[in-house]
């Protein structure tokens, strides 16, 4: 289709105007702090190794008007921004108008494009980046180009968009092209089967009480209806005293479990929806969470939320000391978790519950890089009905307040989007939001935090579902 081609045209173009960059000249790469981000970012930097180019890494939240102001006090002449930037276009020219700059991204553009500088974009071509191609997948497409051997970086462009929610049990076009790439390289390997996540690291029982996406009836956030479930398919949970995971199974066993799950979920729309591909990256051992593409995206998100993006790229890179610490990471990361949990189920009072929606103010008790999660774990529970808004505030440094917006239940409605009616709150009041369609979010002022709430009981009472 033409709109492919052109698409493919402007990464080339981006090659050809970025080969002529002086190579002694330090380029300063700025990426996103999610998987996608941090994948992109890993991709970049293998990239400019392999091109001999000199840079410095920086990982942000969000590009906003004040990290833009300070990359521009920075003496390089050469900036390249992956999986963000699309959205600052006006902000970038009107303080970096004098550098030379790289946008390679996949979210929607705020501002047209300029000639003073390189923007790859897939929605410059009506291609979709919330759902053919991650900013990974762009800077994957970018490093092809510019050399045939980072082909074998393509696995990466996968885990990246998974992270960024664009696999549904297979791909779109873009990314299933960038997949292929991944298993031609033998670096990816395709397992059709149950679509847990967990497969790697998690007790069966764990992985299936934890599954609300395929839910399991009678199953799905019971502990002691998942270990029933597994001793009624003759499936004994433990091995001697250690408990069994899914790798651990025979495949006569996968088969049993398989069956048991789809019987169990008779009745739901489609029972068979707990099938689909998982993603084996090739190289890792079996067992570590980096074995499992959905795992490594969760891993990379954890370095990034708990400030540890470096521990992220390294371990995308292969560095087996960064992989030590991402381990490390991942594991503080589910203990914050664990304590917004808990915290979320003993401050009932903290909470304003309503006919459609919940909102969770946590100030300053829960960290903001962990609220967007635990606003996500909230919005899978079984505790909602189906089209509960789930708003979530925590605070952060520097007197701003950070917003999260998820639903309950609802993985597909043309109608809805999040980030129009974060958006909508936020109007009036000022602060930036944005995100997903079924994740958004907002930054305010933390002294706006009262009219922010009158406006968000407002809009979301009038938005019900
Ligand atoms: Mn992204």
């Amino acid at each position: 289709m033409q709109k492919y081609n052109d698409f493919d045209a402007s990464v080339e173009k981006a090659v050809e105007e970025f080969k002529k960059w002086d190579k002694d000249e330090k380029i300063e790469v700025v990426s996103h702090l999610d998987a996608d981000g941090i994948t992109a970012c890993a991709i970049l930097t293998k990239a400019l190794n392999r091109d001999n180019r000199k840079y410095d890494i920086s990982i942000i939240k969000q590009l906003t008007m004040d990290e833009i102001k300070e990359l521009a006090e920075r003496k390089s002449r050469y900036f390249i921004f992956t999986d963000l930037g699309s959205g600052q276009i006006k902000d970038m020219l009107d303080n970096l108008g004098d550098k030379n700059i790289l946008v390679l991204d996949h979210h929607q553009i705020v501002e047209g494009n300029k000639d003073s500088l390189i923007h790859v974009n897939p929605h410059m071509f009506d291609i979709d980046g919330s759902k053919e191609i991650a900013g990974s997948g762009v800077v994957y497409l970018f490093a092809k180009k510019l050399n045939e051997k980072n082909k074998d970086l393509a696995h990466l462009a996968v885990i990246g968009a998974i992270g960024d929610v664009q696999e549904d049990g297979n791909f779109m076009r873009m990314n299933k092209e960038i997949l292929e790439d991944a298993v031609e390289q033998d670096k990816i390997m395709i397992e059709r089967g149950l679509r847990l996540f967990g497969r790697q690291t998690k007790p069966i029982h764990k992985v299936l009480e934890y599954s609300t996406d395929p839910y399991i009836p009678g199953v799905s956030g019971s502990e002691s209806g998942a270990i029933q479930f597994l001793h009624q398919i003759g499936i004994e949970p433990k091995n001697k005293s250690k408990w069994k995971r899914i790798v651990d199974l025979t495949d006569e066993e996968k088969k049993i479990l398989t069956t048991g799950i789809i019987m169990k979920r008779f009745g739901e729309e489609n029972p068979q929806d707990v099938l689909g591909n998982n993603y084996v990256i090739c190289s890792e051992e079996k067992g570590s969470p980096t074995r499992d593409a959905r795992e490594f995206a969760t891993l990379l998100n954890a370095c990034g939320r708990m400030d540890k993006a470096s521990f992220g790229i390294g371990t995308c890179l292969g560095i087996k000391e960064d992989k030590r610490n991402a381990m490390k990471t991942l594991a503080a990361y589910k203990k914050e978790i664990v304590g917004a949990i808990k915290w979320y189920n003993e401050n009932e009072d903290k909470l304003i519950k309503k006919d459609g929606f919940v909102i969770i103010n946590a100030e300053d008790n829960i960290p903001p890089t962990i609220i967007g999660t635990l606003a996500s774990i909230i919005s899978k529970g079984n505790d909602l009905k189906e089209g509960t808004y789930v708003l979530s505030l925590a605070r952060s440094d520097k007197n701003m307040t950070k917003i999260s917006l998820r639903v309950s239940g609802i993985r597909e409605n043309k109608e809805l989007d999040l980030r129009d009616v974060a958006k909508e709150i936020v109007k009036d009041i000022g602060g930036e939001a944005g995100g997903h369609q079924f994740a958004a979010g907002a930054l305010i002022e933390t002294e706006k935090e009262e009219e922010f709430l009158k406006a968000a009981e407002k809009v979301l009472s009038e938005r019900k579902i």
